[in-house]
């Protein structure tokens, strides 16, 4: 199971803030910046437009973030992430009780129901060599597109740092009051088969478990495959 355990690990983030009682990285890296919440019950609480932002030294074009969250209104536009350091309305929003990812071109909306003030987990993924961007919510995939205008590219807006930008518009109301679980950054896109798969961040050993078995299974394939 040496292949196995070696994959596993690739499934770690880079980042891993888990909000409990500050904003943190678990992995030694960069803390986030806090703009007004506070953290309680293992949550980061959040006021409109009180969201987190972390500081990249540098365009970060190819990344997974998977967050749990909930926001106390998903009916008219509250923003998820913000890409250009506030410079620009593109971006994640909630919508209609949908991910919304407002866009050049068509915007794009998922299916699944964002219920208001209920956790969900997001993951949202883009891969700079394809540019394809995929949005999961609790798991199911939302949405794809070639995002070859970059609206999903983290970088700086003109004159500003780069950030990346939690739960605060460029605006000042699409935005929402809500709290966040946890936010893990890993720098690049995990493949579809990666996304759904793990229950949390920081595998219980029960899906650890399970996840070693698939692997296992994964590579008993690949072997009878290869064996022919
Ligand atoms: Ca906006």
């Amino acid at each position: 199971m040496a292949t196995g355990i070696a994959q596993a690990s690739v499934h770690r983030p880079q980042q891993l803030f888990q909000l409990n009682d500050g904003p943190s990285d678990s992995r030694g890296g960069a803390t986030l910046n806090t703009h007004g919440g506070s953290f309680a019950d293992g949550h980061y609480h959040f006021g409109v437009n009180q969201g987190l932002s972390l500081q990249l030294a540098q365009p970060l074009a190819s990344y997974t973030i998977d967050m749990r969250f909930a926001l106390d209104q998903t009916s008219s536009y509250a923003r998820l992430l913000d890409f250009k350091s506030g410079a620009s309305d593109r971006g994640l929003y909630a919508y209609q009780d949908a991910l919304t990812f407002y866009r050049a071109g068509a915007s794009l909306m998922g299916t699944t129901a964002l219920q208001a003030q209920q956790m969900q987990r997001l993951q949202l993924s883009r891969d700079d060599a394809s540019k394809e961007v995929r949005a999961y919510l609790d798991g199911v995939l939302q949405f794809r597109f070639q995002d070859l205008a970059g609206d999903a590219l983290f970088q700086a807006g003109a004159g500003r740092s780069t950030q990346a930008r939690f739960f605060i518009d460029d605006g000042s109301t699409e935005a929402s009051r809500g709290r966040v679980d946890y936010i893990a950054v890993y720098d690049r896109a995990l493949r579809p088969a990666e996304l759904g798969d793990i229950s949390s961040p920081v595998p219980e050993p029960k899906s650890y478990a399970l996840l070693l078995a698939g692997l296992g299974v994964m590579v008993f394939v690949a072997r009878r495959s290869r064996a022919r």
